[in-house]
């Protein structure tokens, strides 16, 4: 990933360099002098401290007791949580060597703006996620990692297609992990973004992890949104559910496969992955299916699913699994059907998006030697805009199928009102926002 790096630069690290060596008696140790950026570096700060660090109050003189909420520059907000990590117990030196290559980076708060004006179609996403390059690109990391994950299926209970899925959308099998220092992530988030307490949260996280000692904080490295390693954890992540498997001392998400495996193995169990269950299959539902009970909460036993006629894709009965289970349909009834366990649940928990459970889901499969999705998805669907997709909102509100908020995000509560819509008018109830059901929902409106 690449970021725009052109503005700001050095800024926060001259400052809160500045500001918190103005609270020391003696001078900084030279590591945190040498921790400053050195790729196109200019001269030390104190030589080149901008106009606007004489700006910036003292982070010794600064009180600040609760995550910062307000700051008029990005470097004031370092400043301020700088001081806020020191009245939470950090030590100035963790926190002096955590920011000093940090920058303000404008792209970060852009990203985490507003809804966009088209959303991805689901098989426009897969068809990247789950290409045949990445496939094999999986399988070729395979005899490398098979004894690992091997071990790790006997300790766990996560199969290697699970593990090897997360890997491969989270980070490409770890070609591309993010380039982005986390605690520049994070500030920026927390500067930039309405998230500040989730920032300061996971700052607070991060910084608890350098005070280890065993990972230095220029190591920390992943995406714009805070997410570290192979395995992208947010630092709360990481002290919680991170495992250092090859016993080095500390969980190394960026450089060691035992621990990476082990600790996304360990993510997935705390969310109930259940051993020898799949995360679900496809499925083939029958003429006149209740489109309406299609949906991830409502859950019920396999033998449900077989009363209503529901077989597996290939047409053969279901199998016999235990525990409740969901139909899943990404694309409405023309689409393709999946059967889910608990297991897809806990997919779910890694990254709360059905499309990127069903990436992680396939390719692991593929990767294993699993077939491809047989269903076709709608393709020729017309993208709906943002104010499409509001329009559809708003109507549902005006027939008093939905309270809230119209927001353009077609999520469950949308899905639902849509259902109650299309089973009014007599259509098949599978939540679909579609051009017809707009288009059908204008009419009835006019008429
Ligand atoms: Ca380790």
């Amino acid at each position: 990933m690449s970021v725009n790096r052109s503005k700001g630069r050095w800024s926060a690290a001259t400052i809160l360099a500045t500001v918190l060596m103005a609270g020391c008696a003696s001078p900084p140790p030279p590591q945190a002098q040498a921790a400053a950026p050195t790729e196109n570096a200019p001269a030390p700060a104190a030589e080149t401290a901008p106009a606007a660090a004489v700006n910036v109050p003292d982070i010794t003189a600064i009180n600040q007791t609760s995550c910062p909420k307000q700051a008029a520059s990005y470097e004031e907000w370092v400043a301020r949580f700088g001081a806020y990590a020191l009245h939470q117990g950090q030590s100035e030196k963790v926190v002096r060597t955590a920011f000093a290559g940090v920058y303000e980076n404008p792209s970060i708060r852009d990203r985490a703006g507003k809804q966009p004006e088209f959303v991805t179609p689901v098989w426009t996403y897969l068809e990247k996620a789950v290409s045949p390059e990445r496939i094999a690109k999986g399988q070729a990391r395979l005899p490398e990692n098979r004894a690992l994950l091997a071990e790790i299926e006997r300790d766990f209970g996560t199969n290697p297609n699970i593990l090897m899925g997360i890997w491969g959308i989270e980070t490409d099998f770890g070609n591309n992990f993010g380039d982005v220092n986390v605690f520049e992530a994070l500030s920026n988030v927390g500067y930039g973004t309405s998230r500040k307490d989730f920032a300061c949260t996971e700052l607070l996280s991060a910084l608890k992890i350098a005070a280890g000692g065993k990972i230095a904080p220029q190591d920390m490295i992943g995406s714009w949104a805070g997410a570290m390693g192979h395995s992208q954890f947010l630092p709360s992540n990481y002290l919680t559910i991170a495992v250092d498997r090859d016993r080095s001392g500390a969980p190394d998400l960026w450089t060691s496969m035992p621990d990476v495996f082990a600790s996304t193995a360990n993510h997935l169990v705390r969310d109930g992955w259940q051993r020898g269950q799949p995360w679900g299959f496809e499925v083939k539902l029958p003429a006149g299916f209740p489109y309406q009970e299609a949906e991830l909460d409502i859950e019920k036993p396999v033998s449900h699913w077989q009363q209503l006629g529901v077989k597996r894709v290939n047409g053969q009965a279901l199998p016999a699994l235990s525990g409740d289970t969901a139909i899943l349909l990404l694309a409405g009834h023309k689409g393709p059907a999946f059967l889910t366990t608990k297991n897809f649940k806990a997919i779910l928990k890694y990254n709360y998006s059905t499309s990127y459970a069903l990436a992680v889901a396939y390719l692991g499969d593929r990767v294993m030697g699993g077939s491809g999705i047989q269903g076709k998805w709608p393709v020729d669907e017309p993208q709906l805009s943002l104010a499409e997709r509001e329009e559809i909102q708003q109507r549902l509100v005006d027939l008093g199928h939905l309270s809230g908020s119209v927001d353009g995000v077609i999520g469950l509560k949308t899905r639902k009102a849509i259902r109650l819509f299309q089973s009014r008018a007599g259509l098949p109830a599978d939540g679909f926002a579609t051009k017809s059901l707009l288009l059908e929902m204008r009419r009835r409106a006019a008429g």
